[in-house]
């Protein structure tokens, strides 16, 4: 015991150090007389906080298909995901922690100066792909085998996926993104190939897509910061010469990307309608890259499991897929997905986070009682469930009218609904996401801050949700583009489809209190509205960010600065859950605790005249500290 003791303090008695190592001995058998002897410390040890199946475990989910999906549909669908829960649980987490421990490795030249530009992943990242193909993980929405519901049951099954997919749910998103715009335009035959491989089940011949939109001069002004210029060739085909910043998952197959056509005299049309939009292949049969070069890869916060590339395009041959000019309005039904999968992502890192705190909170015992015992941690963990119950319910909204688009069973009213509703939920639940994982993280004290727990992972993969596919202000601005586009029928599709939940919620006596302040809220809406239509558009700018929280609180419900503060808001979303015959005591409570205070942020920042020509010179003297 003695030896083993010496060479655990890393003692090393060689001639000459006798002297030194007795000394240090001497100390050892002082540790091992005292109470808390490192022996025992060495034998305990906090237990990992884990999750089981994630379906099964997931009641609200559970209780949201039982509600909606049609019994047959609902009993193969329940198979499939109890099956594909066990799958994630044994064989995906796994592979998910070993993307994370062996990120994408770029080697620029090989050992003879020759360049070579290989990304290279590892084996877990190309087994996700496998796996993502497998499950039909894009396939499912396409091939609609469950009519308007399959886009739900994709869904369903990414969020399950995304928070075990070690960053893949990334190149998925882009996927199908890719997959929808060449639906959107009738599959023509020359992307009949590039269509059915990405939306392919067979892992040999499945394709992942990358979506380059992102230059040195605009990542959110696409329109503008766009160089890349496309030659016309003989063959018809483009070559595109440019220059794109950020391109996530460099790995890809495929991918659409933005240009500039130039003219015979080589000139290009600037702004918006100067931009098309085209699709190419990255590498050949051979793998050799398509006239592209790797500059290098970015080196991020987080998504690190993910080759994020700077690309020199030299030349890339490509292929030009909508009409000339048309390349943002074309590309948005590409956003506009990979904005849900945005929302998929943010509620699934929600999830996770609680459930591992749940688990945490059942095993650690602090101040002589388990976390579980202690009110103040479960009201802090309670706040977080209330947070992606709203989420959740945003999302499979938005899913479901989307699965109804898809198979022309959607009304105009839906279909204006869903423009607005991607990027209230997009921006709404990248921000609870980063909110919710730095409370998380919190509810595991020193442990959260740990690299080896994964915790901090979830933490930095969270952070990027609120950036990517467009910043909250680009969404706030998105938000006011669908008004202006709609000539505001996006609101009246809107108000009308709060009502209606609202008015199934009325027949439930307990929330009461909820469809009152609900209604409230709606009425201070209506009110900004009216009196934001009369003044300048400056007015409307200021408060889109404000405005887009308050659609998001009403129509789920939210408190109105943060999640450490008292729940206020309303959600018609949650109500109506709990309006169910058969919804429990807990779908009541989250509804009524969404229903406390203030939900319409933007009626009470117009009170106070936050939003018109003062504000705006007032912000900036107190950003640049103007007298
Ligand atoms: O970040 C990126 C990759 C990340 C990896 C993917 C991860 C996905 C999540 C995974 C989870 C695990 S790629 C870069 C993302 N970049 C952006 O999201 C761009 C942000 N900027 C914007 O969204 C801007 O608002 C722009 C670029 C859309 C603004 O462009 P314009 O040209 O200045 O805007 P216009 O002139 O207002 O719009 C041009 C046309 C209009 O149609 P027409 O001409 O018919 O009136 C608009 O109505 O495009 C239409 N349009 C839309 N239509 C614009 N946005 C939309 C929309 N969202 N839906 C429908």
């Amino acid at each position: 015991d003695r030896c083993q003791m010496l060479s655990i303090k890393g003692l090393n008695t060689t001639v000459g150090q006798e002297q030194q190592a007795g000394m240090q001995e001497k100390r050892v058998l002082e540790d091992l007389e005292m109470p808390l002897a490192r022996r025992e410390t060495e034998t305990l040890f906090q237990e990992q906080p884990e999750t089981g199946n994630q379906y099964l475990e997931d009641t609200l989910l559970r209780s949201y298909l039982k509600t909606h999906l049609p019994p047959k549909v609902l009993e193969e669908v329940h198979q499939d995901l109890e099956r594909f829960g066990n799958r994630l649980l044994t064989k995906i987490q796994p592979l998910s922690w070993e993307c994370e421990l062996n990120p994408p490795v770029f080697r620029q030249y090989d050992a003879w100066g020759q360049r070579v530009d290989q990304i290279h992943t590892c084996s877990a990242w190309r087994r996700m792909k496998e796996i993502s193909a497998e499950e039909g993980l894009i396939a499912e929405a396409y091939e609609r085998r469950y009519s308007n519901w399959s886009r739900l049951y994709q869904a369903v099954k990414l969020y399950l996926f995304s928070s075990s997919s070690g960053g893949f749910s990334c190149p998925l998103a882009m996927t199908d993104g890719a997959a929808k715009v060449i639906e959107s335009l009738g599959i023509p035959g020359s992307l009949k190939n590039a269509f059915d491989r990405l939306t392919s089940r067979d892992p040999e011949k499945f394709w992942t897509s990358g979506q380059w939109m992102t230059e040195r001069r605009g990542g959110s002004d696409v329109a503008n910061g766009t160089e890349t210029v496309a030659r016309k060739q003989p063959d018809g085909t483009y070559r595109l010469y440019g220059f794109k910043w950020f391109t996530s998952a460099a790995d890809s197959d495929v991918t659409l990307t933005l240009a500039r056509i130039a003219d015979a005299e080589g000139q290009c049309t600037q702004g918006s309608r100067g931009l098309s939009l085209f699709f190419l292949r990255v590498r050949d049969e051979e793998g050799k890259l398509n006239s592209i070069q790797v500059q290098r890869l970015k080196d991020k916060l987080g998504t690190r499991q993910m080759a994020t590339a700077e690309l020199w395009l030299q030349g890339a041959r490509a292929q030009l897929i909508s009409a000339e000019s048309r390349g943002v309005a074309t590309i948005s039904n590409m956003l506009n997905i990979t904005r849900i999968h945005n929302v998929i992502a943010a509620v699934a890192s929600m999830r996770r986070m609680i459930s591992l705190s749940r688990d945490y909170a059942r095993k650690r015992v602090a101040f002589g009682k388990l976390l579980k015992d202690h009110p103040l941690h479960m009201q802090t963990l309670a706040r977080m469930e209330v947070q992606v119950r709203g989420a959740f319910l945003l999302l499979m909204e938005i899913v479901r009218l989307l699965g109804l688009a898809e198979t022309n069973l959607a009304s105009e009213q839906d279909q204006l609904l869903l423009r607005l509703l991607i990027p209230v939920a997009k921006l709404y639940t990248g921000k609870q996401a980063s909110a919710v994982a730095v409370e998380a993280m919190e509810s595991f004290g020193g442990q959260g801050y740990m690299e080896d727990t994964g915790l901090p992972v979830i933490l930095r993969d969270a952070l990027v949700l609120s950036i990517w596919e467009g910043t909250t202000n680009i969404l706030s601005l998105d938000v006011l583009r669908s008004l202006a586009k709609s000539r505001g029928q996006v609101m009246a599709a809107f108000l009308s489809a709060v009502q209606k939940k609202l008015e199934l919620a009325s027949g439930t006596e307990e929330l009461s209190p909820g469809v009152q302040r609900t209604q409230e809220a709606i009425g201070s809406l209506r009110q900004f509205m009216e009196a934001a239509g009369l003044e300048q558009a400056l007015t409307m700018e200021l408060a889109a960010r404000d405005f887009s929280y308050s659609l998001a609180q009403i129509y789920t419900g939210r408190a109105k600065t943060g999640i450490t503060e008292p729940w206020n808001g309303s959600g018609a979303l949650l109500m109506e859950h709990a309006a169910r015959p058969d919804a429990s005591s807990t779908d009541v409570c989250a509804a009524l605790r969404w229903c406390n205070q203030e939900l319409c942020p933007v009626a009470v920042e117009s009170g106070r005249g936050s939003y018109g020509g003062g504000a705006a010179l007032q912000d900036s003297a107190l950003v640049f500290g103007n007298s």
